[in-house]
């Protein structure tokens, strides 16, 4: 199994130009604001409080890039990935003008970032697929980018609901061969198979 040994915040940025140089390979977590993007970094790298977290929507609102030592249990290999913060959407006090600028700094990290490796995206396992999720898959598959779905919250549904929800929500997302992971941040579950795939991605 694949740990995230050490971790660390390396800088946060809007524009290309102040992205950190990296020849890691780079996997971003986004979603709707208040998913749990910045508690999945906390809970990866076992360091709450690394990535900022609110019970209010909208706290993220740059890209933070974290630099992560890796070490693979069984090989004794080790390496070091980045991981990418990137702030929300879909948050309903935000005006057309933060949206857009919103638009145009994912866009260029998509575009630009050409370590970027791979995308996790956060749904919260309680709600029916959302359009602004769907759009964000549609993207995802246009640019080739690869991606795997996490379904955040799932200690807020019965344990004998949990597996089945996930999968109905997979086929709501109109997933293909991406998997969809349900985790809950709250009991610290359904993170070795989190880990096993960014395994997969790495090897
Ligand atoms: N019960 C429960 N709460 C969670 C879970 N994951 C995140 N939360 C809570 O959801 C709220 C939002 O979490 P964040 O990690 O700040 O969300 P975010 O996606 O980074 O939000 P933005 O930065 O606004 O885009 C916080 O109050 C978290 O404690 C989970 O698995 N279970
Ligand atoms: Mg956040």
């Amino acid at each position: 199994m694949i740990r995230f040994v050490q971790s660390f915040y390396v800088k946060s940025a809007v524009e290309p130009a102040d992205y950190p140089a990296s020849a890691y390979p780079e996997f971003a977590f986004a979603g709707r604001s208040n998913v749990g993007k910045s508690t999945l970094i906390n809970l990866l790298t076992d360091r709450h409080g690394l990535a900022k977290t609110s019970s209010h929507p909208g706290k993220t609102r740059l890209l933070n890039f974290f630099l992560i030592r890796y070490k693979v249990e069984e090989s004794e290999e080790v390496g070091f990935l980045q991981l990418t913060d990137l702030p929300g959407y879909g948050f309903a006090e935000v005006g057309q003008a933060e949206q857009e600028r919103w638009r145009k700094m994912i866009s260029k990290y998509f575009e630009q970032r050409t370590q970027l490796k791979c995308i996790i995206v956060l749904v919260d396992i309680r709600h029916p697929a959302d359009k602004k999720d769907i759009q964000l898959l549609e993207i995802l598959r246009l640019r080739e980018i690869d991606h795997c779905i996490v379904a955040t919250k799932a200690d807020k549904i019965p344990k004998t609901r949990i597996t089945r929800t996930a999968v109905a929500l997979g086929k709501e997302l109109g997933l293909r061969s991406e998997p969809i992971f349900p985790v809950s941040a709250l009991n610290n579950t359904g993170l070795d198979p989190v880990f096993a795939w960014f395994h997969s991605k790495l090897s």
